[in-house]
Formats: structure tokens, sequence, C-alpha cells
């Protein structure tokens, strides 16, 4: 059972702040903006390399979900970053699905 699975469960304590049928989105414990949420898919897909086809709907579910935390967070008007690492050497630590939601200051680019 991944760390984000015992979240969505409930059995590790999280600030949850929007869940739908298909995810879960709850405040990151190490936040890198004023608003560092991530929306985590209830089934436990690694990451999009590891996605499949059967995955598309849930990859679309995901985005939504994060659209709605941007809304509800109100940087949907200033801008925000959506982020999916993907493997170590892209920074992936947990190794289940999750789009960072990242706003609320300007955010420079190329990310380092
Ligand atoms: P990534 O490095 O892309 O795999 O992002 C994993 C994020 O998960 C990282 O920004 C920190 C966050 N995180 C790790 N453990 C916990 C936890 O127990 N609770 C919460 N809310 N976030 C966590």
């Amino acid at each position: 059972m991944t760390l984000f699975e015992k979240i969505i469960a409930r059995e590790i304590p999280a600030d949850i702040v929007y869940e739908d049928d298909h995810c879960v989105a709850f405040r990151d414990i190490n936040p890198a903006a004023p608003t560092h949420v991530l929306v985590v898919p209830r089934k436990p897909v690694v990451n999009v390399a590891e996605a499949s086809a059967e995955d598309c709907e849930l990859l679309g579910r995901v985005l939504l979900a994060a659209q709605a935390v941007a809304r509800a967070e109100g940087i949907d008007g200033s801008g925000y970053r959506l982020v999916l690492n993907n493997g170590v050497a892209a920074g992936q630590s947990v190794f289940h699905l999750h789009c960072h939601v990242l706003g609320g200051r300007a955010l420079s680019w190329p990310p380092g």
C-alpha cells in the first residue's frame, strides 16, 4: 500500500481539500509555494510513464480535479503550475501518481 493510499484511506492524517469519485487532493507536507496541493487518483497508478490506455479517463480526471483545486484555492486568476514527476531523476519520491498544484507566487521557468 502506498503512502498516498494510506492518506486516501484516512490511515495517515492529511489536510484534504478536495475529493471526488476518482481523486483525492491534500496539501503537500513540505509546501514549495503558498498553495501546494497534491491531486492523487484513488487508483494507485505509479506515474504517467506506467499508465496504460485504460487510465486515459483517469488522467483527465486528475487534471480536472487540479482545475477544481486551483479554482477553490483562488489561484486560477493569477496562474498556477501543474507538475507530474516521473521517476527518480525527475524528483518523484512517492510512487503513486500525483499532480502537484502550485501557485500563490511567481514561479520561475525552467525549473532547476
Ligand atoms: P514527488 O517528489 O513528486 O514524488 O512528490 C511527493 C510529495 O509528497 C512531496 O512534495 C512531499 C509530499 N509528501 C510526502 N510525504 C507526505 C505526507 O505524509 N503527507 C503529505 N501531505 N505530503 C507528503
